[in-house]
């Protein structure tokens, strides 16, 4: 029987690969922060906080991870944790860079001189492209970050490559462009869209706010994409693997079809035009743009080239973004009930 390993196991991607690590056959554990109100909501969703094994794991205290993997019998060592807000990186930068950066060479040497043999997946991203070099993004398109997330996640990366080319570790980095769920964190745009729509559609009257709608995001499902990780740490040589859907998406079109999904018409309305959630004369719901959600640095178009993966890996996402933007609308407004 399979063990692994998981760091952000509370999280999105965490909880969707424990629920696939557990179907097959793994003995699951994962690293769980401490904080004064613990948080098993997604690992409760999903019906398996009862089945993982977790332990109390910052990814700032070196001793935790001695200690996970000098105790914890494990083939595999997914490493998910980070503060992944991008937004709250600029006013985070020192704490993000210790985090997703530091953490990860952390984990690399303690593997290193501990247990070589555990295979290591790191949760790299798209956020490293950054400012737009080429179209589609592949692993081979030149790394311009624009976020001192993006920078951190560039560091961790690199080391992550270095430690499979120095000491050939299997280490493998996953870029994975976004991806989402019923269980996304409610600060990123498609659940904030969602969740704000379905408040709106049960009667709610405070109109969505948002920043910039023009960014184009490649958009798929946390459930494909958690079946990649699993696949890149299944090979017989470790590598790096874009995961995307190779289909791009402004926020506009994805409020579009969020708002289709739940039966709601549209009125694009600029900043401060908007003080209730509807129009009052046409009914229509309104979208009010407050500068406050605008970044220092924007990343203005993700689009993904996933050929290697499909080759390689054989993975193909199966949830387009119009479904998701279906799944998510859904389960919000069903959750309203
Ligand atoms: P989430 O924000 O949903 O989850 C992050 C997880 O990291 C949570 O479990 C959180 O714990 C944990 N965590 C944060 N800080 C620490 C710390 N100091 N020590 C230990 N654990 C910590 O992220 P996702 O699931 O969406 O993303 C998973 C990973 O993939 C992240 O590394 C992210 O940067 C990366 N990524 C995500 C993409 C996406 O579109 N979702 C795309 C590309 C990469 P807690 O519950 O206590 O907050
Ligand atoms: P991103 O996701 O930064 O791509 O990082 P997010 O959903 O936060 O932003 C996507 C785009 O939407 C624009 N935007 C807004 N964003 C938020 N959060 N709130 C708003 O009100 C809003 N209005 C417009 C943003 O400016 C941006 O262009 C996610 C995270 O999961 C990272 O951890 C991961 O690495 C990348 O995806 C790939």
């Amino acid at each position: 029987m399979k063990s692994a390993f998981i760091t952000g196991i509370t999280g999105q991607d965490g909880a969707y690969l424990a629920k696939l690590l557990l179907e097959k056959g793994y003995v699951v554990h994962g690293g769980v922060r401490r904080i004064s109100h613990p948080e098993l909501g997604r690992l409760e969703a999903l019906g398996i906080a009862n089945d993982v094994q977790l332990h109390n794991f910052d990814l700032t205290d070196t001793t935790n991870i001695h200690r996970v993997v000098k105790t914890i019998e494990m083939d595999e060592f997914y490493n998910l944790a980070a503060q992944s807000f991008v937004g709250a990186s600029w006013d985070l930068p020192v704490y993000t860079a210790d985090v997703d950066g530091m953490a990860v060479v952390r984990i690399l040497d303690t593997l290193r001189t501990m247990r070589p043999e555990i295979k290591f997946y790191q949760a790299s991203t798209s956020e490293m492209f950054g400012l737009v070099q080429e179209v589609p993004q592949s692993e081979t398109t030149r790394l311009y970050p624009r976020s001192p997330y993006g920078v951190a996640k560039v560091y961790g990366h690199y080391i992550t490559m270095n430690y499979r080319e120095s000491f050939g570790m299997h280490a493998s980095s996953g870029i994975l462009f976004n991806h989402e769920s019923p269980l996304r964190g409610k600060e990123f745009v498609t659940r904030k869209i969602t969740m704000a729509l379905a408040k709106i559609a049960r009667g709610g009257d405070v109109p969505v706010e948002l920043g910039n709608m023009d960014a184009q995001r490649d958009w798929g499902f946390a459930g494909d994409y958690v079946e990649g990780m699993w696949k890149m740490l299944q090979q017989e040589t470790a590598d790096d693997f874009v995961l995307a859907t190779g289909v791009t998406t402004t926020i506009r079109d994805f409020f579009t079809y969020a708002a289709e999904i739940l039966g709601m018409d549209i009125e694009w309305k600029g900043e401060a035009e908007a003080e209730t959630a509807t129009d009052r004369k046409t009914g229509k719901v309104v979208m009010k743009v407050n500068p406050k959600f605008y970044r220092p640095a924007e990343v203005d178009l993700l689009i993904g080239d996933p050929s290697k993966a499909r080759e390689k890996l054989g993975w193909e996402p199966k949830v387009d973004v119009r479904q998701l933007a279906e799944m998510m609308a859904k389960a919000d407004y069903d959750a309203l009930a």
